[in-house]
């Protein structure tokens, strides 16, 4: 046999095996598939989601509390092997400056289009609190409807944990001549949120939260404000002005460059892994909802959706 026909005679070996075992002859390794958990409660649930997915083909994982911007870099450097929600508005420079550094790999979207906003519970736009909103332009008449103990007068917008976003809100409320009228304070958590809108429900007074979707709060109904659309250079970071919303934006999923090379299988199912609005609404409620831990909410969100997940592992 010469160098080709014996090429090709290993290869119609390799046909017959592969068509004998119907499967893939290629066998991930057994090192763990390192995934990390954030501080919100869908991205934590989806974290032992994919977890048990891995671990129905096999895999073998293991799960590390990281921050949600510094994550990349550890991907890209192989500490951290994923990145399950990559969410446009807050972590899309993070997750496009490792790539272009080199070793992280997008993986695909999933399905669910988000938004990461400032907003107001649907019932404060309902009982007409400040008229004209959910636009933004609203918020100049009735900054008193919006003031806390703690604001000095002034409105008060909650932005969620400094690390999701650093200075966009304060920038922000600045860019559209609010800044005399609103300040924005951190809330240490994103339970804080939550217990907020709970608070604020009760004692019947506005309040302008930061959220997402897909989240638990869209069953109940949450306004995002429409600020002036976003475009690509509108914030002070990219050398915008920063007068203007968050983008409509996509989830992706990221990985470590060496991810599908190492576990082929498993990449795989990761990279056909898509989750909608519903999905991840899901998530988040029987954590922020029902109350479970996280790790009690994705069995039972497996034990649930077979029919969602299991076509993913196949
Ligand atoms: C990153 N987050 C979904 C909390 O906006």
């Amino acid at each position: 046999m010469n160098k080709f026909t014996s090429k090709v005679a290993a290869a119609a070996l390799t046909m017959t095996l592969a068509s004998v075992s119907g499967q893939a002859l290629a066998a991930d390794s057994s090192k763990p598939i390192v995934i990390p958990t954030h501080n919100w409660s869908s991205q934590v649930v989806m974290a032992y989601v994919l977890g048990g997915m891995f671990e129905s083909m096999g895999n073998n994982v293991e799960y590390v509390p990281s921050d949600s911007q510094a994550v990349y870099e550890a991907i890209r450097n192989g500490d951290v092997t994923i990145s399950h929600e990559v969410w446009q508005s807050s972590m899309g420079a993070s997750f496009y400056n490792a790539m272009a550094k080199g070793g992280l790999i997008d993986a695909g979207s999933h399905a669910a289009a988000t938004l990461e906003d400032m907003g107001v519970p649907h019932w404060v736009v309902e009982q007409n609190l400040c008229p004209g909103l959910p636009n933004w332009e609203a918020l100049a008449n009735c900054p008193e409807v919006f003031a806390t103990a703690d604001s000095g007068g002034m409105g008060r917008w909650l932005e969620g944990p400094q690390s999701w976003h650093g200075q966009l809100m304060p920038e922000r409320v600045a860019a559209l001549g609010l800044g005399d009228s609103y300040v924005v304070k951190f809330a240490g958590s994103a339970d804080a949120l939550w217990a907020d809108l709970e608070a604020a429900k009760k004692e019947g007074r506005g309040t302008i939260i930061f959220n997402w979707t897909p989240n638990f709060t869209d069953a109940d109904g949450f306004d995002f404000i429409k600020f002036p659309p976003y475009f690509d250079g509108c914030r002070t970071v990219d050398g915008g002005d920063g007068s203007c919303g968050s983008p409509k934006g996509w989830l992706k999923k990221a990985a470590n460059y060496k991810f599908p090379k190492t576990h082929p299988a498993a990449y795989t199912m990761y990279a056909k892994t898509s989750f909608n609005a519903t999905d991840i609404g899901q998530m988040a409620a029987l954590v922020d909802i029902d109350g479970m831990s996280a790790e009690d909410a994705a069995k039972a969100w497996l034990a649930a959706h077979e029919d969602v997940w299991m076509p993913f592992t196949q």
